[in-house]
C-alpha cells in the first residue's frame, strides 16, 4: 500500500483580503503535496478559513454585515487565492461548517470528560488582533505610554467566567515530546524558542468566552463560545472525519506536517499537542514555521495594510515565476524583504536564461538537425556520464531536501545541474558537430533532452504549468511524469513537438518594493 501524507496550511482569518504572505505558506504546502504525489504517496492536502472569534465579528461589524455573510465573502476570496496560486488542495475547510462544529464539540466533551477542562473565571489581558491572552509581564509599553501585546497589538482587560484547559499539567509531557521527537518543532531555532517558553512554566488556558457569541457553542453551556484557537486548531481533525474513525480519511491522522507562520508556532507547538494528548489522540509529526515576508523591513499584514497583492504579482509576472521566487529567494524559516526587482532578477536570470534557454537551445537543434525526432544516445563519454548521473540523482537529492522543507536548497540542487548542462552544451557545441560528427551531435542532444526531462520532472511541484509544457516538449507522456518513471529512458525516434519558449524574459516596469529599479 502506498504511503500516506497529510499536509496542512493554517486556516486563514476572514478578517481581510488575502496577500502574498498567505500565498507563501500555501504554496510551500502545495509543493510538498505535489512532490509526495509525484513520489507515489497518497496525499491529503488541506487549507481553509478560520471564521469565528472576536476579530472576525469586529471586522464584520465594521463592514456593516452579519458575521456569516462577511465570512462567506472573505472565505471566497481565500478560495480564489487557492485557485490563483494553483494550489492542489484536496479540501477547503471552513470553521462555520457543520462537520467542523461537530468535531469541536466532540473534542471539547473528551477534554471535559478527562478532567482537562474546568470552569473558572478569567481576568487578564486579551489582544483581539492576535486572538491571544497575555500576562502582565509579557506586555510592552507603547511610545504613547499605553500597554500593548509583545506583537504590538492593542490589549484589553477582560474579566468574565471562563472554562480553562489545564495546560499547566502538560508541561513535562510537552517537554518529553520535544525531546523524543526533535523535528516536532522545526526549524530548530523555533524548537529552542518553544522549549524555553514551556520550561518557563505554563498557565492554564482560558478556552471559552462569554462576551461575544460568534463561535462554536460550548456543549451544555450555551452562555459560552469556544476560544477561537481551540476551534481553529480542530480543523485539522474535522477535515479527516473526526470523530468518525471509520471515515475513509481518518487514516491520514496524525498529520505529517502543519506548515504555519512563525506568529502561530506557540498555538501549534504547545496548545495543539496538549489538547490532542489530553483527548488521547496522536499528535502531528511536525510543525514547521516559515518566516515573514516584510515590506521595507516591516511584517506584511492585513492589519498593517502594507501587504503585496498576490493577484497583481501573478498578473504581472505569471504564476510559476511567482511560485518559484517565493521558495527560491529566502531559505524557508527565515524572513525576507519583498521586492519586484528581486523577482524580475530571478525570473530573467534563472528561469528565462538558465533553464528556458537550455531547453530552447537543445530542442531547437533537435527540431532543425534531427528532424524533430528524439536522437539516439551514442557511446557515453566521461562528460555525458557525469552530467546524466547528476541529473538522475536529483529525485533523491530533492526528496532529502523537501523532507526538511529546505525548498531553496532543493532548487539550488536542481540549478547546479542546469548550470552544468549549460556548461556542457557550450563545451560540446553540438551545432558545430553537425557537419563533423552527426552521431556525436545526436548523442549530445540526447543527453541534454534527458537532463531536461529529469529537471522538469522534479520541478513540477514548484512550477506545474511550465513544467508540464516543458515535459510535453521533450516527449514525456502525461502518464509517465512521476519520479519512478525517470528510470525508463524515452525511446529514440520519438517525434517531439515544435519547441516553444517556456519562460519569457520580463521586460516591463516592475514597481513595488524597496529596491525596485
Ligand atoms: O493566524 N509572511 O490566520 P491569519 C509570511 N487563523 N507568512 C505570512 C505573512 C507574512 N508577512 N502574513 C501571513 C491565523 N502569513 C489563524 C490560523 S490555524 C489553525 C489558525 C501566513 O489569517 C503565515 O502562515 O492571520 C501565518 O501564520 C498565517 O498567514 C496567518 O494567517
Amino acid at each position: 500500500m502506498s504511503k500516506r501524507f497529510y499536509v496542512t496550511t493554517p486556516i486563514y482569518y476572514v478578517n481581510g483580503a488575502p496577500h502574498i504572505g498567505h500565498a507563501y505558506t500555501s504554496v510551500a504546502a502545495d509543493v510538498l503535496a505535489r512532490w509526495r504525489r509525484l513520489d507515489g504517496h497518497e496525499v491529503f492536502f488541506l487549507t481553509g478559513t478560520d471564521e469565528h472569534g472576536q476579530k472576525v465579528e469586529k471586522a464584520a461589524q465594521d463592514a456593516g454585515v452579519a458575521p456569516q455573510e462577511f465570512a462567506d465573502r472573505i472565505s471566497k476570496q481565500f478560495q480564489g487565492l487557492s485557485a490563483l496560486m494553483g494550489l492542489s488542495n484536496d479540501d477547503f475547510i471552513r470553521t462555520t461548517e457543520a462537520r467542523h462544529k461537530l468535531a469541536c464539540q466532540e473534542l471539547w466533551r473528551r477534554l471535559r470528560a478527562s478532567g482537562d477542562i474546568y470552569l473558572g473565571h478569567y481576568e487578564g489581558y486579551y489582544a483581539v488582533r492576535d486572538e491571544a491572552f497575555y500576562n502582565e509581564s509579557e506586555l510592552v509599553t507603547r511610545p504613547d505610554g499605553g500597554r500593548a501585546a509583545p506583537t504590538g497589538a492593542p490589549v484589553e482587560w477582560v474579566r468574565e467566567p471562563s472554562y480553562f484547559f489545564r495546560l499547566s499539567a502538560w508541561q513535562d509531557r510537552l517537554l518529553a515530546l520535544y525531546e523524543s521527537e526533535p523535528d516536532f518543532v522545526s526549524p530548530s531555532s523555533r524548537r529552542s524558542e518553544v522549549m524555553s517558553f514551556v520550561r518557563g512554566g505554563l498557565n492554564d488556558l482560558s478556552v471559552s468566552r462569554t462576551s461575544f457569541t460568534w463561535g462554536v457553542p460550548v456543549p451544555d453551556d450555551p452562555d459560552h463560545v469556544m476560544y477561537v484557537w481551540l476551534d481553529a486548531l480542530t480543523n485539522y481533525l474535522s477535515a479527516v472525519g473526526f470523530p468518525d474513525t471509520e471515515s475513509p480519511r481518518w487514516p491520514f491522522w496524525p498529520a505529517d506536517v502543519h506548515v504555519v507562520g512563525k506568529d502561530i508556532i506557540r498555538f501549534h507547538a504547545v496548545y495543539w499537542p496538549a489538547f490532542l494528548m489530553a483527548a488521547g489522540l496522536p499528535v502531528p509529526r511536525c510543525v514547521f514555521s516559515n518566516g515573514w515576508w516584510t515590506a521595507a523591513g516591516e511584517k506584511m499584514s492585513k492589519s498593517l495594510g502594507n501587504a503585496v497583492d498576490a493577484a497583481r504579482l501573478v498578473e504581472t509576472f505569471g504564476l510559476d515565476p511567482v511560485r518559484y521566487f517565493l521558495l527560491r529567494e529566502v531559505p524557508f524559516g527565515n524572513d525576507g524583504d519583498y521586492s519586484d526587482a528581486a523577482l524580475v532578477r530571478r525570473t530573467n536570470v534563472e528561469l528565462a536564461n538558465d533553464l528556458g534557454n537550455l531547453a530552447q537551445r537543445t530542442l531547437s537543434q533537435v527540431a532543425k538537425n534531427c528532424g524533430g525526432l528524439l536522437p539516439a544516445r551514442g557511446a557515453a563519454t566521461v562528460q555525458d556520464t557525469a552530467l546524466l548521473d547528476a541529473a538522475q540523482a536529483l529525485p533523491s537529492a530533492v526528496r532529502d531536501r523537501l523532507d526538511r522543507l529546505a525548498f531553496h536548497d532543493a532548487l539550488e540542487d536542481v540549478w547546479k545541474v542546469i548550470r552544468a548542462a549549460n556548461a556542457y552544451i557550450d563545451h560540446q557545441a553540438p551545432w558545430a558537430l553537425r557537419k563533423t560528427d552527426a552521431v556525436r551531435m545526436a548523442g549530445v542532444l540526447s543527453v541534454l533532452v534527458e537532463v531536461i526531462r529529469c529537471v522538469a520532472t522534479v520541478l513540477q511541484p514548484f512550477m506545474p504549468g511550465s513544467m508540464a509544457a516543458m515535459l510535453d516538449q521533450v516527449g514525456a507522456h502525461p502518464d509517465v511524469r512521476g519520479l519512478a518513471d525517470l528510470a525508463t529512458p524515452l525511446p529514440p525516434g520519438l517525434a517531439l513537438p515544435a519547441p516553444q519558449g517556456v519562460f519569457p524574459r520580463f521586460v516591463g516596469e516592475a514597481g513595488q518594493g524597496a529596491d525596485a529599479d
